[in-house]
C-alpha cells in the first residue's frame, strides 16, 4: 500500500475542515427510500485534480446512515438508475431470507429503471452496514455502501455517536477512479483489489468535531473491497463491540478490521485532538481522521462505568459438521477445480473463466448448494485456508462462534472472520434462520474468482 497509497500524500499537509458526517435520514417506521445512480465526487481535494464518477446511494458516498432502534422496521424502496442491474444486501442482520439482498440467489437483480421494497425487522442492535450486492467487486468499489446503525435502549448514554466508514480507492493520477484496472485478472488471483487513497465517510482526512471532555461512541467500519485496515484510536478508549455483537469490555486501543468488519470503541476524551490513524500497511502511522476539540455546547453525559455484556456461551455439542478446504490463487496448490459439472485445470479457469479460487475442489455458483441443514441444527463450518493468502469469510443470515484449533472459543459472535494464511477454525452457528444463505469471502474479488458457496436450511 505504501507506494500507491502514498502518491498523493502531498495533498494531506493541508486537511480540510469537514463537516460532521452523520446524515441520518431515517427514524423508523416511515418507508425511505435509497436510489442508486452515477454521480461525481471530489475524492482528492486540490486543482490538479479531477472530480471521481462515482455510483452511489442518494448522491452520497458512503450512502445516508441509516439510524433505527432495535425492534424497529426498516421499510426501503430501493431504485436503480444504473445502467445494470443491483440489489442491497444489509450485511450482517439476521434477516429474512427473502430481504437478504443477495442477487441471483435471495431476488433476481433489480433491473435498470427497476425497484424494490425492502422490509424487515431489526432484531439485533449494532454497527450494520448495507452495500449493493451485485457484481460486487465493481460496484461496492464505485462507492454503493452505507451505515446502518441499530441503537438499543442499553446502549452506554454518550456525548457522540460517530460512525466512521474507511474505504481505499485505487485512483488514477488525476484523481479519478483507475477504470482500467477493475476486473484485473492479478489482483483476482492475489490480495483483490487494493486503492492508494484512503477515505473516511467519502473524504481524505475528516476533522469532526467533538466536545472536551466528552463521551464518544466510534464505530469503524470497513468497507473496502480487499484492503485490511488497523486502526489506532490513542486515548483511554474501550472496544466494546466487533461486527455489532458485544465483546467483553476492554481497555484497547487498537483493532484490525477486514472488508466488512466493524468495531465499536468508547472513547473520553480530554482535551486535546485525537488523530485517528491506520497503522496495518504503511511503514509509520497514516493520519485517517482527526477528532477536533471544541467547547461543549451543552452538558455532557455522567460516564457511567462500563457494564460487562452477558454473552451467549457457544454450543458444547453439534450436529453437523461441513468441511471446507480453501484453495487457489496465486502461489497455490490447486491444479484443478470442478466447474460448470467438469473438472478443468487452473489454466483454463484462469485464462477462460476468471476464476482462481475453490471450495473443496468445486468452483461454487449460486446453484451449487454446499450443503442442506434441517432448521435448528447445530453447524460448525470447519474451514482450512489451504491457501497463501488472507480471507474475510461471512456467514449471510446468521452470528457465528469462533474455535480456534486448540478448541478454545474467541469471546462472542461475529458475522465476518479473517483467516489468515494456513488457518484452521469452525465457525459455529444454529441453523435457525430458514433459506438460502451465502457464505464467501469478503474480499469481493475472490468471492468472484470462485470463494463462494451456498448453505441452505430448512
Ligand atoms: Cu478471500
Amino acid at each position: 500500500m505504501t507506494s500507491r497509497r502514498n502518491f498523493l500524500k502531498a495533498c494531506l499537509a493541508t486537511p480540510l475542515l469537514a463537516a460532521t458526517p452523520a446524515l441520518t435520514l431515517a427514524n423508523a417506521r416511515e418507508p425511505l427510500t435509497l436510489t442508486a445512480s452515477k454521480t461525481t465526487k471530489r475524492l482528492v481535494p486540490g486543482n490538479e485534480y479531477n472530480d471521481a464518477s462515482v455510483w452511489a446511494f442518494n448522491q452520497t458516498v458512503p450512502g445516508p446512515e441509516l439510524r433505527l432502534k432495535k425492534g424497529d422496521t426498516l421499510s426501503v424502496d430501493f431504485l436503480n438508475q444504473l445502467d445494470e442491474g443491483s440489489s442491497i444486501h444489509w450485511h450482517g442482520i439476521r434477516n429474512i431470507n427473502a430481504m437478504d439482498g443477495v442477487a441471483g440467489l435471495t431476488q433476481p437483480e433489480v433491473i435498470p429503471n427497476g425497484q424494490f421494497r425492502y422490509e424487515f425487522p431489526l432484531n439485533d442492535s449494532g454497527t450494520y452496514w448495507y452495500h449493493s450486492h451485485a457484481k460486487t467487486w465493481s460496484q461496492v468499489a464505485r462507492g454503493l455502501y452505507g451505515p446502518l446503525i441499530v441503537e438499543d435502549e442499553s446502549d452506554p448514554a454518550v456525548d457522540h455517536d460517530l460512525v466512521l466508514m474507511i474505504d481505499d480507492w485505487f485512483l488514477a493520477n488525476d484523481g479519478t477512479i483507475d477504470e482500467a484496472s477493475f476486473g484485473s485478472l492479478h489482483d483476482w488471483a492475489h490480495g483483490g483489489r487494493l486503492g492508494n487513497w484512503l477515505t473516511v465517510n467519502g473524504e481524505s482526512l475528516p476533522t469532526i468535531e467533538v466536545a472536551r471532555n466528552s463521551r464518544i461512541r466510534l464505530r469503524l467500519i470497513n468497507a473496502a473491497n480487499a484492503r485490511i485496515f488497523g486502526l489506532n484510536v490513542p486515548a483511554s478508549a474501550f472496544l466494546i463491540a466487533e461486527d455489532g455483537y458485544p465483546v467483553p469490555v476492554q481497555q484497547s486501543q487498537d483493532v484490525i478490521l477486514a472488508p466488512a468488519q466493524r468495531a465499536d470503541f468508547i472513547i473520553d476524551l480530554g482535551d486535546t485532538d485525537l488523530t485517528i490513524a491506520e497503522t496495518l500497511n504503511g511503514e509509520k502511522p497514516y493520519p485517517a481522521a482527526i477528532l477536533k476539540v471544541v467547547e461543549p455546547s451543552k452538558p455532557l453525559v455522567t460516564k457511567a462505568t462500563l457494564t460487562q455484556p452477558l454473552l451467549e456461551a457457544p454450543p458444547k455439542a453439534i450436529d453437523v459438521s461441513i468441511p471446507l478446504r480453501m484453495q487457489g490463487g496465486a502461489m497455490g496448490n490447486l491444479s484443478e477445480a470442478t466447474y460448470k459439472g467438469q473438472l478443468r485445470p487452473i489454466r483454463e479457469l484462469a485464462q477462460t473463466y476468471k476464476k482462481a479460487w475453490a471450495f473443496n475442489g468445486a468452483i461454487a455458483e449460486h446453484h451449487d448448494h454446499l450443503a442442506k441443514i434441517s432448521i435448528g441444527q447445530t453447524v460448525s463450518i470447519e474451514v482450512w485456508n489451504d491457501t497463501r493468502w488472507n480471507h474475510a469469510m461471512h456467514l449471510h443470515g446468521h452470528h457465528f462462534w469462533i474455535q480456534k484449533e486448540d478448541g478454545s472459543f474467541l469471546d462472542g459472535k461475529r458475522d465476518t472472520y479473517l483467516f489468515q494464511r494456513g488457518e484452521k477454525a469452525n465457525l459455529v452457528f444454529v441453523a435457525d434462520n430458514p433459506g438460502l444463505w451465502l457464505f464467501h469471502c469478503h474480499m469481493l474479488e475472490h468471492h468472484a474468482a470462485g470463494m463462494g458457496a451456498v448453505i441452505e436450511i430448512s
